[in-house]
């Protein structure tokens, strides 16, 4: 049990010293000051407390990766267990240690058989840093230097570093630095806002053939990869049409093109699945992981490589220049073996599959099947998308959905539940061990932050 934290200061104080040193991730950092921050202090399951005391159930696991939930003593046990065994050494000059090679043993018993090798890194960010430098080499091994463009989706998020950024398709974050030469963008499978009068069906198909034809605009030969979340995560947690990605497989298959899934958010048993393209049911030659990995208790990410791939950098390739000094951390290691182990041996995964992901989908159809602000629920596992809409016979969205979505946010962190606003879309995703009454209420907290917002937009 995590005890109870008596602080020792004010929140001002806290509140004046964070201002005086933070810049904090996408906001107005002034408007932040003059507000204040909320002051989190301690964590236990799926609960959170800030500094006035206050609880509140966290439905979004974080940022999407505390798939243990908070105050776990087996990982903080194995933690510091390997910080006195050896705190750190890494991966360079021909030299290795026990916990990177047993998670990684652990890992790979995981995943699909056609997998066999990663390179550790710190963050999902990095994870995807590292997924544009491997796979142009690989094309360099194969002699085929020129295979050097990545293709990635409008709206999709990478991470935040410079190539990251570029990968992803936010353009606010192009425009403030975040381009590099050499990515090009397709739409996203974004239906219930962008599929018109066609089926989904119809349109998942649609925005996979523009994949084809961005190929060929740009020469096969001159592209190296395509870089996709199987569902989209920060982008509204947007899951595609059933017929999109066999026709991307498909495509990336006839012309040579390397088939990258960002796993950052859909790994780690998210969806049911160990990792989200299981789910899908497509054959990706790399997997960006982070997150879930360490459930959020010490940084730690990676790019899994196919053993084709793998087969060429080793046997082909002779040198790679590469490396991170973290790259297989022995404490975030032994943390990460750790928290696999649990989600195996405890059969987390296989409940939310079988038993709290569809009693969650259950409960949200019961709830907002029918509600007048909910246009649509998308999600599987424990992994969940409300939609705004003002008109559901047209799929209008409100012009300020966004302003919506955000006092959503607000009225549920006043009711005391975490969940997440995009662009007019309210997310869920809670700790894969959450039990049915922590999911009953979840749901029931929304609904009081929902029901608030619907009267706001004149719905209810
Ligand atoms: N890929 C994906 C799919 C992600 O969701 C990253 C890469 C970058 O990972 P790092 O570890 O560098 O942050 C992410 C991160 C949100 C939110 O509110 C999502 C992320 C990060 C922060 C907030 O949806 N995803």
């Amino acid at each position: 049990m995590n005890l109870p934290f008596e602080p020792q200061r004010q929140t001002q104080d806290y509140q004046a010293s964070d201002a005086a040193h933070h810049i904090h991730a996408f906001v107005d950092q002034k408007a932040l000051n003059a507000e204040g921050p909320r002051v989190m202090v301690r964590g236990e399951g799926l609960y959170l407390w800030d500094s006035e005391g206050k609880r509140y159930l966290d439905g979004m696991s974080g940022l999407w990766c505390t798939q243990l939930g908070y105050g776990r003593k087996d990982l903080t046990a194995a933690a510091a267990a390997q910080m006195d065994q050896l705190a750190y050494y890494n991966m360079f000059f021909h030299t290795t240690h026990p916990a990177v090679i047993e998670l990684s043993e652990l890992l790979f018993s995981l995943l699909p058989g056609h997998y066999s090798h990663v390179i550790y890194t710190n963050s999902g960010s990095e994870a995807n840093e590292v997924l544009i430098r491997t796979v142009r080499r690989y094309w360099q091994v194969l002699g085929k230097p020129e295979k050097k463009i990545m293709i990635g989706r409008w709206n999709g998020y990478h991470g935040s570093t410079l190539a990251a950024s570029a990968l992803g398709g936010m353009k606010f974050m192009h425009e403030m630095g975040g381009l590099i030469p050499d990515v090009a963008h397709i739409d996203e499978p974004y239906w219930y806002a962008q599929g018109g009068d066609l089926t989904p069906a119809e349109f998942g198909r649609r925005c996979a053939l523009q994949l084809e034809e961005k190929i060929l605009e740009l020469g096969a030969q001159n592209v190296a990869g395509f870089i996709a979340e199987p569902f989209q995560g920060a982008g509204g947690m947007i899951f595609p049409p059933e017929s999109y990605w066999p026709e991307i497989q498909r495509i990336c298959r006839q012309y040579d093109v390397l088939l990258c899934a960002d796993e950052v958010i859909g790994g780690f048993g998210r969806t049911g699945e160990w990792f989200a393209h299981q789910y899908f049911g497509f054959e990706p030659d790399t997997l960006s992981i982070a997150k879930g990995l360490t459930s959020g208790y010490l940084p730690m990410g990676g790019l899994v490589l196919s053993k084709r791939m793998a087969e060429a950098l080793v046997e082909r390739g002779g040198v790679f220049a590469h490396g991170l000094t973290y790259s297989g951390h022995p404490v975030a290691a032994a943390v990460a073996l750790a928290n696999l182990k649990a989600l195996r041996d405890e059969g987390i995964v296989r409940q939310v599959k079988d038993d709290t992901g569809p009693y969650l989908h259950k409960l949200l159809h019961e709830v907002f099947g029918n509600h007048p602000l909910i246009g649509e629920i998308q999600g599987t596992g424990l992994l969940a998308a409300l939609q705004f809409v003002e008109d559901k016979g047209t799929r209008k969205r409100f012009a300020n959905e966004n302003d919506l979505a955000w006092q959503c946010r607000t009225f549920g962190f006043e009711e005391g539940v975490i969940i997440r606003s995009t662009l007019g879309r309210m997310i869920m995703a809670p700790a894969l061990v959450a039990s049915r009454a922590e999911l009953d209420e979840l749901v029931d907290k929304t609904r009081i932050a929902v029901d608030r917002t619907a009267r706001m937009a004149g719905k209810l």
